[in-house]
Protein backbone atom coordinates (compact mmCIF):
# COMPACT_ATOMS: atom_id res chain seq x y z
CA UNK A 1 0.00 0.00 0.00
CA UNK A 2 0.62 3.54 -0.17
CA UNK A 3 3.07 5.46 2.59
CA UNK A 4 0.76 7.59 4.10
CA UNK A 5 1.77 10.39 7.02
CA UNK A 6 1.50 9.81 10.83
CA UNK A 7 -2.07 12.09 10.74
CA UNK A 8 -3.26 10.22 7.66
CA UNK A 9 -2.80 6.80 9.46
CA UNK A 10 -4.58 8.18 12.00
CA UNK A 11 -7.60 9.32 10.06
CA UNK A 12 -7.50 6.09 8.21
CA UNK A 13 -7.68 4.11 11.45
CA UNK A 14 -10.95 6.39 12.90
CA UNK A 15 -12.19 6.23 9.58
CA UNK A 16 -11.94 2.12 9.50
CA UNK A 17 -12.22 1.11 12.74
CA UNK A 18 -15.06 0.49 15.29
CA UNK A 19 -14.65 -2.14 17.69
CA UNK A 20 -16.89 -4.62 17.23
CA UNK A 21 -17.70 -7.86 19.80
CA UNK A 22 -19.89 -10.95 18.98
CA UNK A 23 -23.52 -9.46 20.16
CA UNK A 24 -25.90 -12.15 19.57
CA UNK A 25 -27.58 -10.59 17.23
CA UNK A 26 -26.24 -12.79 14.04
CA UNK A 27 -26.09 -16.38 13.66
CA UNK A 28 -25.36 -18.73 14.52
CA UNK A 29 -25.31 -16.66 17.91
CA UNK A 30 -28.36 -15.36 17.46
CA UNK A 31 -30.91 -18.46 17.44
CA UNK A 32 -28.44 -19.93 20.30
CA UNK A 33 -29.55 -16.92 22.68
CA UNK A 34 -26.18 -15.13 23.13
CA UNK A 35 -28.01 -11.81 23.04
CA UNK A 36 -29.32 -12.10 26.90
CA UNK A 37 -25.69 -14.42 27.22
CA UNK A 38 -22.87 -11.61 26.72
CA UNK A 39 -22.59 -8.44 28.65
CA UNK A 40 -25.90 -6.05 28.75
CA UNK A 41 -23.45 -2.94 27.89
CA UNK A 42 -21.39 -2.77 25.20
CA UNK A 43 -17.62 -2.62 25.74
CA UNK A 44 -17.94 1.13 24.17
CA UNK A 45 -19.62 2.47 26.93
CA UNK A 46 -18.64 0.59 29.84
CA UNK A 47 -16.36 3.52 30.50
CA UNK A 48 -18.25 7.07 29.80
CA UNK A 49 -16.71 9.52 30.09
CA UNK A 50 -13.86 7.94 28.22
CA UNK A 51 -10.05 7.32 30.31
CA UNK A 52 -7.80 10.09 29.64
CA UNK A 53 -5.06 8.41 29.78
CA UNK A 54 -3.90 4.72 29.64
CA UNK A 55 -1.30 2.00 29.65
CA UNK A 56 -1.06 -1.03 27.11
CA UNK A 57 1.79 -2.99 28.85
CA UNK A 58 3.26 -5.97 25.98
CA UNK A 59 4.92 -9.00 27.88
CA UNK A 60 8.50 -8.45 26.57
CA UNK A 61 11.35 -9.39 28.24
CA UNK A 62 13.17 -6.35 27.72
CA UNK A 63 10.66 -4.62 30.48
CA UNK A 64 13.04 -6.45 33.03
CA UNK A 65 14.55 -4.04 35.04
CA UNK A 66 12.74 -1.09 33.35
CA UNK A 67 11.45 0.47 37.01
CA UNK A 68 8.91 1.61 34.97
CA UNK A 69 5.89 0.07 36.93
CA UNK A 70 4.96 3.38 39.06
CA UNK A 71 4.52 5.17 35.54
CA UNK A 72 2.46 2.22 33.72
CA UNK A 73 -0.05 2.43 37.35
CA UNK A 74 -0.11 5.96 37.11
CA UNK A 75 -2.78 5.38 33.99
CA UNK A 76 -6.66 5.53 34.16
CA UNK A 77 -6.41 1.96 33.60
CA UNK A 78 -4.20 -0.65 32.71
CA UNK A 79 -4.16 -3.23 29.36
CA UNK A 80 -2.29 -6.75 29.83
CA UNK A 81 -1.65 -9.33 27.69
CA UNK A 82 -2.74 -13.07 28.15
CA UNK A 83 -1.27 -15.12 31.13
CA UNK A 84 1.20 -11.91 31.80
CA UNK A 85 1.37 -11.78 35.71
CA UNK A 86 2.22 -8.88 37.72
CA UNK A 87 2.97 -10.04 41.07
CA UNK A 88 6.61 -10.21 41.16
CA UNK A 89 7.05 -7.89 38.96
CA UNK A 90 5.70 -4.87 40.42
CA UNK A 91 8.39 -2.48 40.15
CA UNK A 92 8.77 -3.07 36.53
CA UNK A 93 5.70 -3.62 35.37
CA UNK A 94 2.77 -2.22 37.84
CA UNK A 95 0.19 -4.26 39.57
CA UNK A 96 -2.96 -2.69 38.32
CA UNK A 97 -4.73 -4.36 35.59
CA UNK A 98 -8.01 -2.40 34.12
CA UNK A 99 -8.71 -5.40 30.65
CA UNK A 100 -6.89 -8.09 29.88
CA UNK A 101 -6.57 -9.89 26.58
CA UNK A 102 -6.91 -12.96 25.98
CA UNK A 103 -6.46 -15.12 22.65
CA UNK A 104 -8.16 -19.01 22.56
CA UNK A 105 -5.30 -20.91 23.98
CA UNK A 106 -5.66 -19.37 27.19
CA UNK A 107 -9.78 -20.73 27.92
CA UNK A 108 -9.21 -23.98 25.88
CA UNK A 109 -5.29 -25.32 27.16
CA UNK A 110 -5.63 -26.57 31.05
CA UNK A 111 -2.53 -25.38 31.80
CA UNK A 112 -3.24 -21.73 31.54
CA UNK A 113 -5.93 -22.72 34.54
CA UNK A 114 -8.83 -20.10 33.08
CA UNK A 115 -11.68 -21.09 35.51
CA UNK A 116 -9.53 -20.99 38.92
CA UNK A 117 -6.14 -18.62 38.39
CA UNK A 118 -6.92 -15.25 39.65
CA UNK A 119 -5.23 -13.56 36.62
CA UNK A 120 -8.62 -13.44 34.81
CA UNK A 121 -11.10 -12.37 37.48
CA UNK A 122 -11.78 -8.43 38.52
CA UNK A 123 -11.06 -7.14 35.07
CA UNK A 124 -12.45 -6.85 31.86
CA UNK A 125 -12.12 -10.13 29.52
CA UNK A 126 -11.57 -9.56 25.49
CA UNK A 127 -10.92 -13.08 23.90
CA UNK A 128 -10.27 -13.69 20.59
CA UNK A 129 -9.63 -16.66 18.18
CA UNK A 130 -7.85 -16.23 14.56
CA UNK A 131 -11.06 -17.15 12.64
CA UNK A 132 -11.01 -17.21 8.78
CA UNK A 133 -10.54 -14.31 7.10
CA UNK A 134 -14.35 -14.35 5.15
CA UNK A 135 -15.26 -14.68 8.62
CA UNK A 136 -18.47 -16.94 8.09
CA UNK A 137 -19.63 -17.09 11.38
CA UNK A 138 -20.93 -20.54 11.59
CA UNK A 139 -18.03 -21.79 10.06
CA UNK A 140 -16.34 -19.91 12.46
CA UNK A 141 -18.59 -21.28 15.39
CA UNK A 142 -18.02 -24.77 14.49
CA UNK A 143 -14.49 -24.83 14.24
CA UNK A 144 -12.41 -22.34 16.14
CA UNK A 145 -8.82 -22.40 16.51
CA UNK A 146 -9.34 -23.48 20.02
CA UNK A 147 -12.21 -24.43 21.70
CA UNK A 148 -13.12 -20.74 23.18
CA UNK A 149 -17.02 -20.60 23.39
CA UNK A 150 -17.80 -23.12 25.80
CA UNK A 151 -15.37 -22.30 28.17
CA UNK A 152 -16.39 -18.17 27.25
CA UNK A 153 -20.52 -19.59 27.61
CA UNK A 154 -19.75 -21.47 31.33
CA UNK A 155 -17.34 -17.99 32.47
CA UNK A 156 -20.75 -15.91 31.75
CA UNK A 157 -23.02 -18.39 33.48
CA UNK A 158 -21.14 -18.21 36.52
CA UNK A 159 -19.63 -14.95 36.95
CA UNK A 160 -22.53 -12.75 34.80
CA UNK A 161 -21.46 -9.46 36.68
CA UNK A 162 -17.80 -10.06 34.92
CA UNK A 163 -17.39 -7.69 31.82
CA UNK A 164 -16.24 -10.68 29.20
CA UNK A 165 -16.61 -10.25 25.40
CA UNK A 166 -15.71 -12.15 22.30
CA UNK A 167 -14.05 -9.77 19.59
CA UNK A 168 -15.70 -10.16 16.38
CA UNK A 169 -13.84 -11.67 13.64
CA UNK A 170 -14.59 -8.89 11.51
CA UNK A 171 -12.81 -6.47 13.48
CA UNK A 172 -9.86 -8.30 13.93
CA UNK A 173 -9.43 -8.85 10.00
CA UNK A 174 -10.05 -4.98 9.63
CA UNK A 175 -7.20 -4.53 11.21
CA UNK A 176 -5.21 -7.10 9.25
CA UNK A 177 -6.13 -5.27 5.91
CA UNK A 178 -5.24 -1.76 7.70
CA UNK A 179 -1.77 -3.09 8.12
CA UNK A 180 -1.59 -4.84 4.49
CA UNK A 181 -2.60 -1.58 3.03
CA UNK A 182 -0.16 0.37 4.74
CA UNK A 183 3.11 -1.67 4.12
CA UNK A 184 4.93 -2.26 1.13
CA UNK A 185 5.49 -5.63 1.39
CA UNK A 186 2.86 -8.94 0.67
CA UNK A 187 2.07 -9.52 4.78
CA UNK A 188 1.28 -12.86 6.21
CA UNK A 189 -2.41 -14.31 5.90
CA UNK A 190 -2.74 -14.50 9.88
CA UNK A 191 -4.28 -12.39 12.43
CA UNK A 192 -2.48 -8.98 13.55
CA UNK A 193 -1.08 -10.14 17.34
CA UNK A 194 -3.11 -9.71 20.57
CA UNK A 195 -0.50 -6.72 21.03
CA UNK A 196 -1.88 -4.92 17.72
CA UNK A 197 -5.74 -5.99 18.48
CA UNK A 198 -5.40 -4.05 21.82
CA UNK A 199 -3.38 -0.92 20.76
CA UNK A 200 -6.05 -0.31 18.82
CA UNK A 201 -8.94 -1.20 21.32
CA UNK A 202 -7.52 1.15 24.26
CA UNK A 203 -7.14 3.95 21.14
CA UNK A 204 -10.67 3.27 20.74
CA UNK A 205 -11.70 3.71 24.34
CA UNK A 206 -8.65 6.85 25.71
CA UNK A 207 -7.79 9.87 24.70
CA UNK A 208 -3.87 9.08 25.09
CA UNK A 209 -2.28 6.00 25.44
CA UNK A 210 0.74 5.05 26.29
CA UNK A 211 2.38 1.51 24.98
CA UNK A 212 5.38 -0.04 26.75
CA UNK A 213 7.98 -2.32 25.44
CA UNK A 214 6.30 -2.69 21.91
CA UNK A 215 8.89 -1.08 19.73
CA UNK A 216 11.95 -2.21 22.12
CA UNK A 217 13.86 -0.21 24.22
CA UNK A 218 17.60 -0.50 24.20
CA UNK A 219 16.84 -3.15 26.84
CA UNK A 220 15.86 -5.38 23.68
CA UNK A 221 16.36 -8.80 24.48
CA UNK A 222 15.66 -11.81 22.67
CA UNK A 223 13.82 -13.41 25.95
CA UNK A 224 10.13 -13.50 25.22
CA UNK A 225 8.23 -13.04 28.04
CA UNK A 226 9.41 -10.80 31.16
CA UNK A 227 8.16 -13.56 33.16
CA UNK A 228 9.61 -17.09 31.38
CA UNK A 229 13.00 -18.02 30.83
CA UNK A 230 11.72 -19.01 27.22
CA UNK A 231 14.47 -17.23 24.48
CA UNK A 232 13.36 -16.66 21.06
CA UNK A 233 13.61 -13.41 18.74
CA UNK A 234 10.05 -13.85 16.70
CA UNK A 235 8.46 -13.40 19.71
CA UNK A 236 9.58 -9.67 19.48
CA UNK A 237 9.33 -9.78 15.66
CA UNK A 238 6.58 -12.09 14.77
CA UNK A 239 6.50 -15.50 12.91
CA UNK A 240 2.70 -15.78 12.85
CA UNK A 241 1.74 -12.58 13.16
CA UNK A 242 2.78 -9.77 11.10
CA UNK A 243 4.05 -8.42 14.34
CA UNK A 244 7.56 -6.32 12.62
CA UNK A 245 4.67 -4.88 10.20
CA UNK A 246 2.80 -3.66 13.02
CA UNK A 247 5.41 -2.46 15.04
CA UNK A 248 6.71 -0.45 11.99
CA UNK A 249 3.16 1.33 11.67
CA UNK A 250 2.60 2.29 15.07
CA UNK A 251 6.16 3.88 15.14
CA UNK A 252 5.35 5.90 12.41
CA UNK A 253 2.12 7.05 14.73
CA UNK A 254 4.21 7.69 17.70
CA UNK A 255 3.68 11.08 19.21
CA UNK A 256 5.81 11.11 21.80
CA UNK A 257 9.58 12.44 22.51
CA UNK A 258 11.55 10.05 20.35
CA UNK A 259 14.22 9.41 23.05
CA UNK A 260 11.66 7.65 24.60
CA UNK A 261 11.25 5.28 22.76
CA UNK A 262 15.00 3.99 23.32
CA UNK A 263 15.28 4.78 27.29
CA UNK A 264 11.55 3.14 28.16
CA UNK A 265 10.14 1.26 25.03
CA UNK A 266 7.55 3.47 24.95
CA UNK A 267 5.24 5.08 22.30
CA UNK A 268 2.64 7.77 22.85
CA UNK A 269 -0.39 7.26 20.75
CA UNK A 270 -3.22 9.81 20.30
CA UNK A 271 -6.89 8.20 21.00
CA UNK A 272 -9.15 8.17 17.80
CA UNK A 273 -11.78 10.44 19.71
CA UNK A 274 -9.14 12.87 19.77
CA UNK A 275 -8.38 12.63 16.43
CA UNK A 276 -10.23 15.64 13.88
CA UNK A 277 -10.14 14.31 10.69
O1 LIG B 1 3.41 -13.74 23.67
P1 LIG B 1 2.13 -13.02 23.84
O2 LIG B 1 1.35 -13.04 22.41
O3 LIG B 1 1.21 -13.42 24.94
O4 LIG B 1 2.47 -11.48 24.03
C1 LIG B 1 1.47 -10.46 24.08
C2 LIG B 1 1.80 -9.36 23.09
O5 LIG B 1 2.99 -8.69 23.49
C3 LIG B 1 3.79 -8.32 22.35
N1 LIG B 1 5.16 -8.90 22.52
C4 LIG B 1 5.35 -10.00 23.28
C5 LIG B 1 6.64 -10.50 23.45
C6 LIG B 1 7.72 -9.85 22.84
N2 LIG B 1 8.99 -10.27 23.02
N3 LIG B 1 7.50 -8.76 22.08
C7 LIG B 1 6.24 -8.27 21.92
O6 LIG B 1 6.06 -7.25 21.22
C8 LIG B 1 3.05 -8.83 21.12
O7 LIG B 1 2.31 -7.77 20.56
C9 LIG B 1 2.10 -9.87 21.69
O8 LIG B 1 0.88 -9.95 20.96
C10 LIG B 1 -0.66 -13.24 21.26
O9 LIG B 1 -0.50 -12.28 20.48
O10 LIG B 1 -1.77 -13.59 21.72
C11 LIG B 1 0.61 -14.02 21.71
O11 LIG B 1 0.22 -15.15 22.52
C12 LIG B 1 1.19 -16.22 22.68
C13 LIG B 1 0.57 -17.34 23.56
O12 LIG B 1 -0.53 -17.94 22.91
C14 LIG B 1 0.06 -16.72 24.87
O13 LIG B 1 1.12 -16.03 25.53
C15 LIG B 1 -0.49 -17.79 25.79
O14 LIG B 1 0.51 -18.67 26.23
C16 LIG B 1 1.63 -16.74 21.33
N4 LIG B 1 2.61 -17.83 21.48
C17 LIG B 1 2.36 -19.08 21.15
O15 LIG B 1 1.28 -19.45 20.70
C18 LIG B 1 3.47 -20.09 21.38
C19 LIG B 1 2.29 -15.59 20.55
O16 LIG B 1 2.69 -16.04 19.26
C20 LIG B 1 1.34 -14.41 20.42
Amino acid sequence: GPRRSGPQLYCDLKRRTRIRTVDGTEEPFSSLGWARLVPPRPLQELQAPQYRTCAVVTSAGSILNSSLGAEIDSHDAVLRFNSAPTRGFERDVGNKTTIRIINSQIVARPEHRFSSSSLYRDVTLLLWDPAPYSANLTAWFQKPDFDLFSPYVERRRLRPEQPFYILHPGFIWTLWDLIQDNTEDQIQPNPPSSGFIGIVVMMSLCREVSVFEFIPSRRRTDLCHYHERYRDNACTLGAYHPLLYEKLLLQRMNRGPPAELGAKGKLTLRGLGAVGC
